[in-house]
């Protein structure tokens, strides 16, 4: 695949300060497709510098004309929307299917709704006699995962041009090719140089130079629990800000009176969907013990339709696909018992794992407390509404969830115990507006509509 062998920065591809380079694999064969730079601590210098330089003219240009800059950037998006999903396909494995409608399709909509907000939003307010100031925060170093390798980043980095502010992106290593597309879009935008810089690299090198630069003001990190306890850290100790969006263990609440069929193969296609590796997906299913072995069937039924190499992709690599079958093989070790798949491979080459559904799950066990990220669903027998809430929220996370009941508010009602940042009622849909982010340990801050937006803003009040 075509990679570029150096960094966008200053608006324009510069050598890497270093000689490694990372090779991009493809999950699906394991063949390497692509070699880019691994950025080092003076390739992350050189872009927050660019940043900062870019910074004041940015922040000072009009709202209307960020918002069209970023409209331009959506249109490049749609151009190249069969190369993007190309790209993700090769880079992280995902079917082309899905690569065309969320991959590709979803940053679409989001870096939409950015460029409407930043023309609409009130940057200025006025309450009693202070006139409140909303102004960008700085220069963002934005570190991005790469289970959804350009969402991720249009999520972060589409906020932050709105609102003023200007970018360093470090990528996850797995997926750089998606970031170094974005990048050549945001190029083709004609967004002004500096305003938004890409460093690829390794997380422990250019990603830890990133989060501890005294330039940069904000970190924003999507990823493991484990190191945004760590980025917290070191921004706390810096007195920056920071924005977390961590891990999940959601539960999707099939109330007695649901209609059982639809959510139980909605919440299967929820979990199977990207392979598992979503950090929102409804792993933990709950129904009530008069329902249970309907549900079991039902379960077994729906995943039969989730072939690995045809509806499911593989896993990003090697590392994940091992993780996920260990926490296979310790469900079964604690007593849960398979309804379907299992620790066994299903293909001998690609990161694959068997679409899996266990059944005999009790809150405590490891793999309903733990966020597997991979093609595996507990379901959770509960005994009356106060037993499924308290099933719910007993976990460290509270990201998403799911509630379905025949009436909407009984679900609604339901969903308002919940401890946690987004539920769906009876399915939902997806909002590109609605503010997404973790309750408990899932994390800091909110993403998307005009809550992502804010984060990126600081106040400022006038008294007059
Ligand atoms: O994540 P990492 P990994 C969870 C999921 C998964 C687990 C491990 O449970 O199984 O995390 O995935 C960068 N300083 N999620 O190991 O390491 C790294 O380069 C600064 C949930 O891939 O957290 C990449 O760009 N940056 C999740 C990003 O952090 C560092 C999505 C995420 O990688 C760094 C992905 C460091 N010291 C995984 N170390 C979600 N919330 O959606 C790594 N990075």
């Amino acid at each position: 695949m075509k990679a570029h062998d150096g960094m966008y920065i200053g608006g324009q591809w510069r050598p890497a300060a270093g000689p490694d380079t990372i090779a991009v694999v493809n999950p699906a064969d394991e063949q390497v497709i692509a070699h880019v730079p691994a950025g080092t601590a003076d390739d992350v210098d050189a872009a927050v510098r660019a940043a900062r330089e870019a910074f004041p003219a940015w922040a000072a240009t009009p709202p209307a004309e960020r918002a069209a800059r970023i409209a331009a950037l959506r249109d490049v998006l749609v151009a190249r929307k069969d190369e993007i999903a190309e790209t993700v396909t090769a880079e992280l494995g995902a079917p082309l299917a899905l690569s065309r409608t969320v991959h590709a399709g979803v940053p679409v909509l989001v870096a939409g709704s950015y460029a409407e907000l930043a023309a609409s939003y009130s940057f200025e307010e006025r309450i009693g006699n202070s006139t409140v100031l909303l102004e960008p925060v700085g220069v963002v170093g934005a570190i991005t995962p790469w289970n959804y390798p350009l969402h991720q980043v249009v999520a972060k980095v589409a906020p932050a041009l709105a609102a003023g502010c200007t970018v360093v992106l470090k990528p996850a290593e797995d997926t750089p090719l998606t970031a170094q597309l974005f990048a050549e879009a945001i190029h083709e935008a004609g967004l002004p140089a500096g305003v938004f810089n890409l460093v690829t690299g390794l997380g422990p090198v250019a990603g830890q130079a990133l989060a501890a630069h005294e330039g940069v003001d904000l970190v924003s990190f999507t990823g493991s629990t484990a190191v945004g306890r760590q980025i917290g850290a070191t921004a706390g100790a810096a007195v920056k800000r920071v924005a977390l969006e961590l891990g999940g263990k959601s539960a999707n609440v099939i109330l007695p009176s649901a209609d059982l069929a639809k959510a139980v193969s909605v919440g299967i296609a929820n979990v199977m969907s990207n392979s598992g590796q979503t950090c929102s997906a409804w792993t933990r299913m709950l129904v009530h013990r008069n329902q249970y072995d309907e549900a079991l069937a039902l379960a077994a039924a729906a995943v039969a339709k989730y072939v690995p190499g045809e509806r499911v992709g593989p896993l990003v690599n090697a590392k994940q696909q091992k993780r996920v079958r260990g926490y296979i093989e310790k469900g079964l070790a604690e007593g849960a018992r398979l309804v379907a798949g299992g620790p066994e491979a299903p293909h001998e080459t690609g990161y694959y794992v068997s679409p899996t559904v266990f059944a005999d799950v009790t809150w405590d066990m490891t793999i309903a407390q733990e966020e597997i990220f991979g093609p595996v669903l507990s379901i959770l027998k509960y005994e009356d509404e106060e037993d499924a809430l308290r099933i719910a929220n007993g976990t460290v996370y509270g990201l998403a969830g799911a509630v379905w009941a025949a009436d909407e508010a009984e679900a609604v009602a339901f969903a308002r115990r919940m401890d946690t940042g987004q539920v769906d009622i009876n399915g939902g849909r997806f909002n590109p507006l609605a503010p997404f982010g973790g309750y408990k340990q899932s994390g800091v801050g909110r993403e998307l509509g005009p809550h992502g937006l804010s984060e990126y803003l600081q106040t400022k009040s006038l008294q007059f």
